[in-house]
């Protein structure tokens, strides 16, 4: 009976036919599912009516992916990631499926508009900054390429929290996403998996007298998943993301309940739910909170036991292909717990050997590394390992253990080629060392630009790269062209496509047929008008958020990322003060009006960074306010900067900068935003600036500042003092800066800046990369007072982007490192 029930139900779904005309479906969601009772004018309403609409359309190519996966029995990669930063929905599915013109109508029928309509969804603020936007960007291009690719991250109910700006300071506020609803989840109860935390391990003889070991006693909760669709561009795939939220079991604890404390038994399902509760918000900067481990700990164990399930499901206990036909990449060290969990499934709920179990895990774990500043790195202390994760850290001991043998064999003496390759710092609080233990763990480690990687097998990781030079390679980052061209920048898109078509949109390199036309005076004309069109936009964009008036006739610069000492926006700050001391001493001439802006969150503990936020604030404030200044130089601190700003920041900013001190930024991915808009890149030797360059080639791109390998030099005998005295307008600068010109009321607020900058140990070597940057700067000015060439060279930034589009990267990832082909 159930089975006929069944094909009746899944025929009927099967069908199309259910679906009728968008003008209806919209008019059926508003009636039936969201009850509106008369006509609303509420764009809300008119965004979930046209989500669940659009829903409906991505469920039957949903199924048809997941059932085509499931029936072939090919390869497949599970990418893990604590963090996923999407942005909106609506508006990326809208497009992939071929919907714009449909929905546009549907809305207009009721009078709405779909822009106005789009504004309704919240964000799916779900990470910090690149990596987490890098992680949205790869699940676009993996479901372009129909690559059998699953996302697992978390369900944070506190997404990246709202930055607003209060007398000039960073204040955070809560970001509760879920508040309405999310349209774009489904949960699936029947996939929940179980997670130990605490207890104690034990041995004890299996039914065959085997020694084994268990974890005992632990504090069980659940992990309940949640799916998101990621649909691929007209391609009739669409893949999942499916992220975990925390519960409670319900088994109470009995001896609560029975000594009356009903609500107490109750309240500790608060304990569990805290766990997916909140996103931390720190970027490239480790801070070692339990909470942070749990969250770390629930990820990797609930999405390898749900692959592990559906494997037992296919295969029952026969491993022997596991290895072979799953790969876990790792985004960043985040979730390196699935290297000894992974063991410990295997081997203790498994009963695989350790040898067995050990060549299972090095065959299918691999590592992307995402930094190299030394204190991001991720350590985590024994002895909170040993509380929260008994089992784990035994394993861990034994994988160190194993590793110190076998490198001792091969290197009999070298004790300090052992000390600094354990797993284990030592000390009196020993730590594990998170990045190590990937490495060891992993067939394939990878860094995200040429250069980063390379310092890497150079610096950081250089005895791993010795024992094992073959892990090692390199996977450019890269962002995904359907967002960050053609969705946010709709009259770019149509201009290119009408000029070259849209092979584009799906395979980024043909957009180099772009080129010959930065030579056709007509076409420069017209990427021209575009860009104004895009510059009025991100102007009242500016008013609105700011109140602050852009003019369209002055260049936009502009430098959004998350605020940090190593990006340098106190050596943009430092430019800006320049230009203002010019106009201020009557030195205008040849001077382009200029409207600086910069944005970002700053992590909430990171003085440094909140104090950098205030003085942009403060410099904007008098800069904005002085007459002298008013047709020439502007300057915003945006607030809560985000992707859906950067979707209309990106399409009118000129020049982009990406100042970060050489060696430090590991790749960078607004610098590629940037690039496919035909912003002009002013910025050092760093990262995937390179690369840019490279492409680019050197006459399109303004180069200033010292090399990975000159700063090392530089930082031997670095005497910042002496470069101030010795330059007449650094001089100045750091005159008005400690003269208190920007904190009249405040005095001695910016000292942390000016000492650190004075200070021959400052670790960025701003003063060094100064004067060379200012130089830059004015041939930046100077270019753009030649609008022709200037034009030119956007072309041929754009024409030139195609390396940078995530569908090249993630081709790489899937022929290199997972040996995977589409479905
Ligand atoms: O690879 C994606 C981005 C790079 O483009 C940036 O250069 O990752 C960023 C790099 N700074 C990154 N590295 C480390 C982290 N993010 C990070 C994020 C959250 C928590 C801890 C570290």
């Amino acid at each position: 009976m159930a089975d006929a029930a069944d094909a009746t139900i899944g025929g009927a779904l099967m069908s199309d036919d259910v679906l009728k005309s968008m003008p209806e479906e919209l008019h059926r969601h508003l009636l039936y599912t969201l009850s509106c009772d008369k006509l609303t004018e509420d764009p809300t309403y008119y965004y979930q009516a046209s989500a669940l609409a659009v829903r409906d359309r991505i469920s039957q190519a949903w199924r048809a992916t997941k059932q085509a996966v499931s029936t072939s029995d090919t390869k497949r990669v599970h990418y893990l990631s604590l963090e996923f930063l999407l942005g909106r929905s609506l508006n990326n599915a809208i497009q992939n499926l071929d919907l714009d013109a449909a929905v546009k109508d549907g809305l207009h029928k009721f009078g709405m508009h779909l822009e106005e309509v789009v504004e309704a969804e919240h964000d799916a603020g779900l990470g910090n900054g690149g990596l987490g936007r890098l992680a949205a960007c790869f699940l676009d291009s993996c479901a372009n390429l129909k690559l059998p690719v699953t996302g697992y991250g978390i369900r944070y109910e506190y997404g990246m929290f709202h930055q607003k700006i209060e007398s000039g300071r960073q204040v955070e506020a809560p970001d509760h996403w879920l508040r309405d609803g999310n349209l774009w989840e489904i949960e699936r109860p029947e996939d929940t998996r179980k997670v130990h935390l605490y207890g104690h391990t034990e041995r004890y003889y299996d039914q065959d007298g085997q020694l084994r070991s268990r974890w005992a006693n632990a504090q069980n909760l659940l992990a309940v998943p949640y799916d998101m669709p990621i649909p691929g561009y007209k391609n009739n795939t669409v893949n999942t993301l499916r992220l975990w939220k925390a519960a409670a079991t319900d088994e109470f604890d009995l001896n609560e309940f029975n000594a009356g404390s009903y609500p107490e038994a109750v309240s500790e399902k608060n304990n569990a739910e805290q766990i997916s509760m909140v996103l931390y918000p720190n970027d490239s900067s480790e801070n070692g909170k339990q909470l942070r481990l749990k969250q770390q700990y629930f990820l990797t164990s609930a999405s390898l036991q749900d692959v592990l399930a559906d494997w037992v499901d296919r295969h029952g206990e026969d491993f022997s292909k596991f290895g072979e036909l799953n790969c876990f990449q790792l985004n960043d060290t985040h979730p390196a717990c699935a290297v000894p969990e992974l063991m410990r499934l295997l081997i203790d709920e498994h009963k695989l050997e350790w040898d067995e179990a050990w060549s299972i895990v090095t065959s299918c774990m691999a590592y992307t590394n995402h930094t190299l500043l030394p204190e991001a790195l991720e350590r985590w202390s024994v002895g909170l390992f040993s509380q929260m994760l008994p089992r784990l850290l035994e394993i861990i001991f034994e994988i160190n253990e194993r590793l110190l043998k076998a490198v001792a064999a091969a290197n009999p003496g070298d004790n300090e080629l052992l000390k600094r390759i354990s797993l284990i710092e030592e000390g009196d609080h020993p730590h594990i060392r998170m990045a190590y233990l990937s490495i060891v763990g992993s067939f394939s480690v990878n860094g995200v630009a040429q250069l980063h990687t390379d310092l890497l097998k150079e610096g950081l990781f250089s005895d791993f790269y010795k024992l094992w030079p073959e892990k090692f390679n390199n996977k450019t980052n890269g962002v995904t062209q359907r967002r960050w061209l053609s969705h946010c920048n709709p009259k770019l898109k149509g201009l290119i496509s009408d000029a070259i078509g849209t092979t584009w949109e799906s395979d980024l390199e043909s957009i180099s047929d772009l080129a010959p036309l930065a030579e056709d005076a007509e076409f420069r004309q017209r990427w021209a008008a575009v860009k104004l069109a895009n510059k009025q936009r991100f102007s009242d964009y500016v008013k609105e958020n700011t109140g602050v008036e852009f003019s369209t006739n002055a260049m936009f610069d502009v430098q959004v990322k998350r605020i940090h000492e190593y990006k340098r926006q106190l050596l943009n700050v430092l430019h800006v003060i320049h230009l203002y001391n010019r106009i201020v001493a009557g030195d205008t001439q040849g001077m382009v009006p200029r409207c600086v802006l910069i944005g970002g969150k700053a992590a909430p503990g990171y003085h440094l960074a909140k104090v950098i936020v205030k003085l942009v604030n403060n410099v904007a404030e008098v800069v904005n306010n002085d007459d002298r200044a008013k047709d020439l130089l502007k300057m915003v601190f945006f607030p809560n900067y985000r992707v859906s700003a950067m979707e209309i920041i990106c399409p009118g900013t000129e020049l982009s900068e990406q100042i970060s001190t050489a060696g430090k930024e590991a790749s960078g991915t607004g610098n590629m935003k940037f690039m496919m808009n035909g912003a002009l890149t002013i910025g050092t030797l760093d990262g995937a600036n390179i690369e840019i360059r490279e492409k680019a080639g050197a006459e399109n791109f303004f180069l200033f500042g010292l090399d990975a390998h000159e700063v090392a030099e530089t930082k031997k005998a670095y005497n910042p003092n002496e470069i101030i005295a010795g330059d007449e307008d650094i001089r100045r600068i750091m005159e008005v800066l400690e003269q208190g010109t920007f904190n009249r009321d405040e005095p001695g607020l910016f000292e942390v800046l000016t000492s650190g900058l004075r200070n021959s140990h400052d670790q960025w070597v701003t003063i060094a990369d100064l004067r060379s940057y200012i130089d830059a700067q004015a041939v930046v000015n100077d270019t753009y007072r030649d609008q022709e060439k200037w034009n030119r060279m956007s072309i041929l930034n754009a024409a030139n982007s195609g390396w940078f589009s995530s569908d090249r990267t993630i081709q790489q990832y899937a022929d290199e490192i997972w040996k995977v082909k589409p479905v």
